[in-house]
Parts: C-alpha cells; sequence; structure tokens
C-alpha cells in the first residue's frame, strides 16, 4: 500500500523495533490474552488446520498470559530459523519486508482494551502473536513468510506492492486450505478474529475459490469487514511452489493492462468451491 512517509518513533531502533518490556505488562493486559485466546481456543479445533495447533503447543502458547517474544523466539529458532520482534506499531512496507526476508516476525506489543474486543484498526500482539506465530513452526509456510519479504522488496523496486499485498493479504491473513475435500482456516486474520472464524468457513454469504495466483492479484479486498471472497490452497508446499516458480517482473506487467476485479468478482474460469449469496455484504451495502 502506498504510505506516506513514517516518522520512526521515538524510543525505536533504526529497524523499527522497541524492546518488548514483557515484564510491564499489567494484570488486567495478560487477562485480557487470557479471555481472546480461550475464546479461540475452544472454537478453532476442527476448523483451523492442525499444524496451527501444533504450534500452539511447539511455541507453549497454551501457557496463560502474553508470551515473552524472547521465550517464543528461542523456540522457534530451533525449528525453523525465525524470530519474533516487538514494534510500536504499523511499519513502512519496506521495513516490513526487510524483517521477513530475514526471517524475523514484527509484532505489536500492546493489547487491545476490552470496548475492542472484537474489532480494532491496528494489528495488537493478539493477532500478531497468536494469529501469526503458530504457523512459522511450519517449514513450508515458514520459507513461504521470507519468500513473500523477498518479493516484496523486489515488488518496492518495481512499484508494484499493492499487487503483491493482494497475496499477503489472501492468504497469510485471510487464506482456507482444502484437505480431504473439507475447507480449514489458516489465515491469521480469521483464527484471531472470533466472528471471521464462523464466518469464513459456515457462512453462505462469501464466495470460495481455489488459489490462482494471478486472479488473486487482481482482486481487491475489504478492509473495513469480512471478506467477500476467500482463496482456498491445497497446501503450504503447494503454495510455496505455486509462488517461488514465478518471475513476478512479466506478471506484474501483465497485471497493469488488466482489470482491477471486484472484492465479489466471480469468472468463467474460477474453480468455485461455494458460490456466495453475498447476503451478508448486500445488508450492508449503504442504500
Ligand atoms: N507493519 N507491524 C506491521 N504489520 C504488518 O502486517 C504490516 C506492517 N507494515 C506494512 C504491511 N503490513 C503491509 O502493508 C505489507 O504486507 C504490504
Ligand atoms: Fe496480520
Amino acid at each position: 500500500m502506498a504510505q506516506a512517509e513514517q516518522a520512526l518513533p521515538k524510543g525505536a531502533a533504526a529497524d523499527w523495533t522497541v524492546p518488548q518490556d514483557w515484564t510491564a505488562y499489567g494484570a488486567d493486559e495478560h487477562a485480557m490474552w487470557d479471555r481472546l485466546f480461550e475464546r479461540q481456543a475452544a472454537m478453532l479445533p476442527g476448523r483451523v488446520v492442525p499444524e496451527f495447533l501444533e504450534g500452539l503447543d511447539i511455541l507453549r502458547m497454551t501457557k496463560p498470559g502474553i508470551p515473552d517474544f524472547a521465550e517464543l523466539s528461542e523456540r522457534l529458532m530451533k525449528r525453523t530459523g525465525w524470530q519474533v520482534v516487538a514494534v510500536p506499531g504499523l511499519v513502512p512496507d519496506r521495513v516490513f519486508f526487510e524483517h521477513l526476508a530475514n526471517r524475523r516476525f514484527v509484532a505489536g506489543r500492546f493489547i487491545r482494551k476490552p470496548e475492542q474486543i472484537d474489532y480494532l484498526q491496528e494489528p495488537d500482539v493478539f493477532h500478531d502473536v497468536f494469529g501469526h506465530v503458530p504457523l512459522l513452526t511450519h517449514p513450508a509456510f515458514a520459507d513461504y513468510m521470507q519468500a513473500y519479504g523477498e518479493g516484496g522488496l523486489r515488488a518496492d523496486h518495481m512499484g508494484a506492492i499493492d499487487h503483491l499485498a493482494r497475496l499477503y493479504w489472501y492468504t497469510v491473513e485471510f487464506g482456507l486450505m482444502r484437505r480431504e475435500g473439507a475447507l480449514q482456516l489458516y489465515g491469521a486474520g480469521i483464527v484471531s478474529s472470533y466472528g471471521e472464524s464462523v464466518f469464513a468457513l459456515d457462512d453462505a454469504s462469501p464466495h470460495r475459490i481455489g488459489f490462482d495466483l494471478k486472479r488473486l492479484m487482481r482482486t481487491e479486498y475489504r478492509i473495513d469487514d469480512y471478506q467477500q471472497s476467500y482463496f482456498v490452497i491445497d497446501s503450504f508446499e503447494d503454495l510455496l511452489a505455486k509462488t517461488s516458480n514465478v518471475d513476478f517482473g512479466p506478471m506484474y506487467r501483465e497485471l497493469e493492462g488488466a482489470t482491477d476485479l471486484a472484492p465479489d468478482a466471480l469468472l468463467a474460469e474460477d474453480r468455485v468451491y461455494h458460490r456466495g449469496t453475498q447476503d451478508y455484504a448486500r445488508a450492508k451495502m449503504p442504500c
């Protein structure tokens, strides 16, 4: 996304990281984590890919309280060579990509307030750590995230960040996976949201469409509400293969000539797992 130049916040290092300062969290903040964790942990089994739940176990994220990033990093490092570092909030694209390319996941250190339990704009520690970090224990997903960072740095030079950002959005944030005919969740934006964890799998409204890289990169997305389309991969290995065997340069040039697709578009060539009614989105449209 094109961003105005952001100023480096006071107290942040040149790479925008800050100390997590884990001992500074209050009991109310740990209690907020526990409340969110328990709600998701009760509903996700059977809905989320099993690798996500295994990741929670491997990283000992099942113990109460906001995780200590140093401890997560130590366990992750042994598995896949990733680390978790704290940032004050959204960081510029280039900084974000640079961290991913070096297998560092940037996470907000703050946690939402009780009145924001179901919706907040900036990613907090629950979204970033509960949503994103467990799958970094999976080797193919861990490689995909690094490749995305490297691709981001290249896209930055080619002025193609907007197209690449859609790939992150429709996979890392809102991706679904198909396993033995059944759909499961893996996107962090879904698994960290109580409402969308139900909507993305069970609601008749959204389309659920087979992953196709070029098609996906033409598709606009919603940042203000549940998605109108979800894209479905077959496995993390398949996602990695379908994105690392392509030369993005020619594809970006092709995409510049193609029209963008609305979030609810369907094409004749789409592999449609579920044709959505779009009732949810329509009911919310201003009349
Ligand atoms: N910064 N902290 C943080 N977290 C993100 O997910 C993030 C970011 N900066 C940029 C960004 N994401 C996206 O715009 C990129 O995927 C393009
Ligand atoms: Fe996220």
